[in-house]
């Protein structure tokens, strides 16, 4: 690691421990290192399949079986990944610090797995199931010979995750607009930041003058306005940070 990046770990460190409430939003790159494809990226998800054909609601209206067949090979992809040093680094600042809130827009359950306690998750889990009509949420789901799952009210059963052009839990994202409104040092991990509303959170934390940092292998549109852009994947970087926490407590 050169000198500079020591020196932004340590000067990060510092402000981590000083701060009263730390936000943290992450994207797919977090659970990538589980084995869990981004979205945009080159061998990202969505240069196999059209978003539009599958993450959105007339998607899932005109073609339920085909939306299902994706998503039950997610979940089952989802079932059987584990969390990453960067996942556990998560959780243990969590012991170190005064507040964190893990705010993520991936659904793999990876955060809570991992141990962190005080999770917003914006999109959705894809371990859950809900009615697509009434919204009762429904635990197991069973596909008889073929048949699509079905709500006793008559409606269609999802997976309960936000697609495109659906409203994001109303709770959660008020939650997470006061989190980058309050933090005093917010961090963007492993997301592209282009889908709103989540996008907005790191730029706002910018707007009120927290301390925002990103960790991303890649250059995304918060790289130049953050105080500090760690330029690497965050199963490295966020160990080394937890490390420095851990060394600068005592
Ligand atoms: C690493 C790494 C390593 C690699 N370590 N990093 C304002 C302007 C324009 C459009 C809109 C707007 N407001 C709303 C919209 C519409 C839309 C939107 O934002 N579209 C944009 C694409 C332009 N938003 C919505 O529709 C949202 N709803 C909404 O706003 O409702 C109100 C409304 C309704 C109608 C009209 C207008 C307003 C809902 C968004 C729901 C998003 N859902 C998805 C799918 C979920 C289900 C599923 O998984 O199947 O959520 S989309 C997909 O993208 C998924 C993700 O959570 C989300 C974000 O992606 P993420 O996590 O950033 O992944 P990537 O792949 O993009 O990036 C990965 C990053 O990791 C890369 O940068 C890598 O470099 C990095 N990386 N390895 C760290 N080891
Ligand atoms: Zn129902």
């Amino acid at each position: 690691m050169s000198e500079q990046s020591i020196a932004a770990i340590e000067t990060l460190a510092k402000k981590l421990l000083e701060a009263k409430l730390v936000g943290v939003l992450t994207g797919a790159g977090v659970s990538k290192e589980s084995g869990v494809p981004t979205f945009r990226e080159e061998d990202g998800l969505w240069n196999k399949f059209r978003p539009e054909e599958l993450a959105n609601v007339d998607a899932f209206i005109s073609n339920p079986k085909r939306v299902w067949e994706w998503y039950n090979w997610r979940r089952d992809l989802m079932s059987k990944v584990n969390p990453n040093p960067g996942h556990y680094a998560l959780a243990e600042l969590e012991s170190l610090l005064t507040e964190i809130v893990i705010i993520t827009q991936n659904i793999d359950n990876l955060h809570i797995d991992a141990g962190n306690t005080n999770v917003v998750e914006l999109h959705g889990n894809i371990q859950r199931n809900k009615c697509h009509s009434c919204g009762k949420q429904v635990k197991e789901v069973s596909f008889e010979q073929d048949e699509l799952p079905m709500c006793d009210c008559g409606g269609m059963i999802r997976p309960d995750i936000v697609w495109f052009g659906e409203m994001l839990p109303q709770k959660e994202i008020e939650y997470a607009w006061d989190v980058a409104q309050k933090a005093e040092v917010f961090l963007s991990i492993g997301t592209s930041t282009v889908v709103y509303p989540a996008a907005a959170l790191p730029f706002e934390a910018v707007q009120v003058g927290a301390y925002v940092v990103e960790i991303n292998p890649e250059q995304t549109l918060l790289t130049p306005v953050a105080d500090i852009a760690f330029q690497g994947p965050s199963g490295v970087i966020l160990p080394q940070i937890v490390e420095a926490v851990r060394c600068l407590k005592g």
